[in-house]
C-alpha cells in the first residue's frame, strides 16, 4: 500500500479549525440503520445528467478497478480521525463509465430511506472521492454504511452518504437532507463552511 511522501507537520497543519482528533470512531445519522439480509436486491443507480446511465449490482461493482486509500476526516460537529483506511472504486472510475454531460455540474448522493446530500461535481470527482466498500480492511459495519458509502474526505464528513444507493448527476444545486437544514452547499472544513447563513 502507498502512503505518500511522509511529511514532517504539526498536528494543527492536519487538523481544520476547531476541530479536534478522536482515536474513536463516532456513528452519526438521521433515521435508522438498514438491515440487508442479502444483497440479492441491492443496486447503485447512476443517473441523470449522463451519456450511459449504469445500474451496477454488488458483484458488479466489486469487479471494477479497486482503490485503497488512507486520508483525515473531518465531522462538522467537530471531530475529527486521523489516517482511515477505505477500500472501494473511485468516482473518477464511475464517471469514466457513465460520461457526465457537459451541462452536469452537481451531484445528488442518494442514500436509503430518501437522505440525500449534494456536492459539486469538481468535488464530486476528486481524486480522493471513492464509494467504498470497506473500512480498515474488513467490510463496513452496518452502522458506519454497509455495504456502500461515499467517502469524499476533503469535505465534512456529512457529505460522505452512508447506505448510498444512487448518484444522480444534475445542473442545478438541489440542497440535501443537511442542506435544507442549513448546512453548507458545499463543506470545505479548511473553511469552516458548516452553515450557510453564518
Ligand atoms: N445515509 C446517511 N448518510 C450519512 C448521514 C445520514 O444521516 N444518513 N449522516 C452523515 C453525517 S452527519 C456524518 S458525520 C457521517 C458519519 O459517518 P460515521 O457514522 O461513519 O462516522 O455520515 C454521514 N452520512
Ligand atoms: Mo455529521
Amino acid at each position: 500500500m502507498y502512503f505518500g511522501k511522509i511529511k514532517r507537520h504539526s498536528l494543527t497543519d492536519r487538523v481544520p479549525p476547531n476541530q479536534n482528533v478522536t482515536t474513536s470512531f463516532p456513528v452519526l445519522h438521521a433515521g435508522s440503520v438498514p438491515d440487508y439480509q442479502d444483497l440479492s436486491k441491492w443496486n447503485l443507480q447512476i443517473y441523470g445528467l449522463v451519456e450511459s446511465p449504469l445500474l451496477l449490482t454488488f458483484d458488479e461493482l466489486k469487479k471494477l478497478p479497486q482503490s485503497e486509500v488512507s486520508h483525515d476526516i473531518h465531522c462538522v460537529t467537530g471531530w475529527s480521525k486521523l489516517d482511515t483506511v477505505w477500500k472501494g472504486v473511485k468516482t473518477k472510475e464511475i464517471a469514466k463509465r457513465v460520461k457526465p454531460l457537459e451541462e452536469a455540474r452537481f451531484v445528488i448522493l442518494h442514500a436509503e430511506e430518501g437522505w440525500t446530500t449534494n456536492v459539486p461535481l469538481d468535488d464530486f470527482l476528486r481524486e480522493s472521492s471513492l464509494l467504498a466498500h470497506s473500512y480498515n480492511g474488513v467490510p463496513l459495519t452496518p452502522e458506519h454504511g454497509f455495504p456502500l458509502r461515499a467517502v469524499m474526505p476533503h469535505l465534512y464528513f456529512w457529505k460522505s452518504a452512508k447506505w448510498l444507493r444512487g448518484i444522480q448527476f444534475t445542473k442545478e444545486n438541489h440542497p440535501g437532507f443537511w442542506e435544507k437544514n442549513g448546512y453548507h452547499m458545499r463543506g470545505d472544513p479548511w473553511k469552516e463552511e458548516r452553515y450557510s447563513f453564518d
